[in-house]
């Protein structure tokens, strides 16, 4: 099994990418599982193969151990990385692919036992940002910096995956894409070293989970991924 962990801040679309490239990859023929790791969440579209709030309730940490939701969170991610119930069930998915829908969060998977929790779940990331992310050259390499040192931090795999494109204007996006290059010229050059090194991270992803566009692509990259770790 190839588990896929989907992170990113909150409302990027991790949780409908989740649901539409499930679909699409099954479509492919492959045996799919989505699993929940966001314990807040109120609703999910897809019918998960695994999960966590039947583990951990976000309002029960929060009331127990007197914190915030966010605070709340972190702690749920510490505990479910030392959970053995939990994880032998989240181990015991069966299926060729495992999309893990997680939290929205910029910083949790920096912190270490997040990173951690990420390590032992995930073989690969897409670190999912949207549309606004990519609204100015500046922006690119912002984007670019903050998913080196998550990957970095973590140690797997990552794909930047830039969703909502159809808000994207196509003239737009092709300027956007040509400005990321005169974006990275313009990085230190320490931080260009970095993001050598971490050379998937430098490829940008662009799909509309909304519309199932740009999954081709994606798909390409997740069975390059696959291959690399010996899955097919
Ligand atoms: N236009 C457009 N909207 C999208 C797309 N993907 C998601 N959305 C919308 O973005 C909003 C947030 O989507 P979610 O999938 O809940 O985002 P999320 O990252 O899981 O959010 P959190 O779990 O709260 O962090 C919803 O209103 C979606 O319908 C897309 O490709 N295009
Ligand atoms: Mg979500």
């Amino acid at each position: 099994m190839y588990r896929i962990a989907l992170i990113g801040g909150g409302g990027v679309g991790k949780s409908t990418l989740a649901f539409t490239f499930s679909n699409y990859l099954e479509k492919q023929g492959l045996g799919v599982a989505v699993a929940n790791l966001d314990p807040e969440c109120r609703h999910i579209a897809y019918r998960a193969g695994f999960d966590i709030r039947k583990h951990y309730k976000s309002w029960d940490v929060m009331k127990e151990m007197r914190l915030g939701p966010h605070g709340a969170l972190k702690k749920i991610y510490e505990m479910a990385g030392k959970d053995r119930k939990l994880l032998a069930e989240l181990d015991g998915v069966d299926s060729d692919v495992a999309v893990l829908d997680t939290a929205g969060s910029l910083e949790l998977f920096l912190l270490e036992n997040q990173a951690g929790f990420l390590r032992r779940v995930a073989d690969a990331v897409f670190f999912v940002c949207d549309n606004e992310s990519v609204s100015s050259e500046e922006d690119f390499v912002t984007l670019k910096a903050v998913n080196a040192i998550q990957a970095l931090k973590y140690s797997l795999p990552t794909l930047t995956v830039v969703n909502k494109s159809d808000l994207i204007k196509k003239s737009a996006k092709q300027q956007r894409l040509s400005a990321q290059f005169g974006g990275l010229a313009a990085v230190g050059e320490h931080l260009s070293e970095l993001l050598k090194e971490i050379s998937r991270s430098q490829r940008l992803f662009f799909v509309s989970a909304k519309e199932s566009d740009g999954f081709g692509e994606l798909f390409d990259a997740v069975n390059e991924l696959r291959c690399e770790c010996g899955e097919t």
